[in-house]
Order: structure tokens, then C-alpha cells, then sequence
């Protein structure tokens, strides 16, 4: 008879603890629980890859305008490309500094691991943003720089690659279509990722770059190839960053 009062009294205190549990991720305290972050920043990092794309295909507009090779409708590729590459920046930004992240780094989690690295993340794509901003030019092209436009659309096509493959490991890890779909997509997202990788040290340390090195077109010494080479290792970073994100 005590043991069955004793029990009772027993759960009468837990009931209200398992309620809490059973509600769940958000139990008042303000900080969000690393699940919601967890979502929050997924879908923030794939927003953000985007953005990157955005900006990349915008670069890539612009330089094969810059091209000159077919003048009417080099007009439309110019004024779609900066559109673009403003619009690119623009997404990557909000997901950085807008209203979904200030609440989100208010709710206390500045300073976890996931939060770091999507800053990390962001700063190291808008650093890309820069300088194809600054390659971005609205004159005539020497002809002496279009091989390295061809490099610089490789270059920008390795983050493109990772961008996406990022996307599709990142979904599948997420566990939700189960079985072999999520397995293929991790697979061959971290095969893009690590395809992105070997293109990149092609390009940028390759015998065809080699070869323009030793005629002249050295990095210390030929502006248009030290700002080749600054955008090769900003790409270098993004691409192990997006290598990196985090499975959550
Ligand atoms: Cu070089």
C-alpha cells in the first residue's frame, strides 16, 4: 500500500518534466535549441550558396561580354551579369547580418561551432564576391588577358561545383528521403566537392599556368595574374569551407 502511494507520488512530480520533454525544442529560455539552429543554419548555408552562384554565373556573364565577341547581345550579358552579382552579394549578406541571424546570435548561440563557421563561411564568399567585382570591367579587354578570363571561368566553375555539391551532401545527410537516395546524394556531392579541389590545383598550378609564369606572366610581377591568383586562393578557401559544413 506505501510502495503504490510512493509511486504515485513518484509521478505525480515527473508528469510535468516528461510534458516539458515531450513539448520539446522550445522550453522558454530564449535560446533556441541546437536542433532549430541546426535547420535555421541549413537552410541559411544553402541560401548562401546560392547567393554564391548567383554571383559566380554574374562574373561569368560579365567577363564573356568583356569578351567582345558579339557585340548587340554583349549588351544584355553586362547588364544581367552586375544584376546578378549584386543580387548574389545581396543574399549572402541577409543570411549574414539580416533579421533571421540577429535573432538567431540574440537567442545566445554567437558563439557555437555552427554559428562560427556559417560567418566563416559567408565572410570567405564575399571576399570572393570583392574581388570579381573588381576583375569586373566595363572597357575593352587586352587581348593578352583572355586566357586567363578561360581560367578564371574554371575558377569560378570549381565553386559553382562545390556550392552544389555542399547542397546535395548537406540534404543528405539530413536523413529525410532515406535509404539509397540520401546515400547518392552524399556521395556525389562530396565527389563534386572533391572534383572542385583537383580542378582548382589544375588551374592554378597546372603546366598551363606554369608555362605562363616563365613567359612573363608572373604573380609578383603582372597585375591581371596576381589578381588571378588572389581570386584562386579565395576560391581554394570557399571550396574547403563548403567541404567542411558541418552535418548538424
Ligand atoms: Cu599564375
Amino acid at each position: 500500500m506505501k510502495n503504490t502511494k510512493s509511486l504515485l507520488m513518484l509521478l505525480a512530480l515527473l508528469l510535468p518534466l516528461l510534458a516539458a520533454g515531450c513539448a520539446g525544442k522550445n522550453t522558454g529560455h530564449g535560446s533556441m535549441a541546437g536542433d532549430d539552429m541546426g535547420m535555421k543554419l541549413h537552410h541559411q548555408h544553402m541560401l548562401m550558396n546560392h547567393g554564391l552562384s548567383m554571383a559566380l554565373e554574374g562574373s561569368n556573364s560579365l567577363m564573356v561580354a568583356d569578351m567582345d565577341m558579339a557585340p548587340k547581345i554583349d549588351a544584355i550579358a553586362h547588364e544581367h551579369g552586375h544584376y546578378m552579382m549584386n543580387m548574389g552579394k545581396a543574399v549572402i549578406n541577409e543570411q549574414l547580418s539580416g533579421q533571421e541571424m540577429k535573432d538567431l546570435m540574440m537567442g545566445g548561440d554567437a558563439q557555437a561551432p555552427p554559428m562560427l563557421y556559417t560567418h566563416e563561411l559567408g565572410e570567405s564568399m564575399l571576399v570572393v564576391v570583392d574581388l570579381l567585382g573588381k576583375m569586373a570591367k566595363s572597357g575593352s579587354m587586352p587581348a593578352d588577358m583572355m586566357p586567363m578570363h578561360h581560367q578564371h571561368l574554371l575558377i569560378n566553375h570549381a565553386m559553382d561545383m562545390a556550392a552544389q555539391g555542399a547542397n546535395m551532401a548537406m540534404l543528405g545527410k539530413m536523413g529525410m528521403a532515406g535509404g539509397g537516395v540520401d546515400t547518392y546524394a552524399v556521395d556525389h556531392g562530396e565527389m563534386m566537392l572533391n572534383n572542385a579541389k583537383s580542378l582548382l590545383t589544375e588551374v592554378m598550378s597546372g603546366d598551363a599556368m606554369m608555362d605562363m609564369h616563365a613567359k612573363g606572366k608572373t604573380p609578383e610581377g603582372h597585375a591581371d595574374m596576381t589578381a588571378t591568383h588572389k581570386l584562386g586562393e579565395a576560391a581554394v578557401k570557399v571550396v574547403h569551407l563548403l567541404a567542411k559544413m558541418p552535418a548538424m
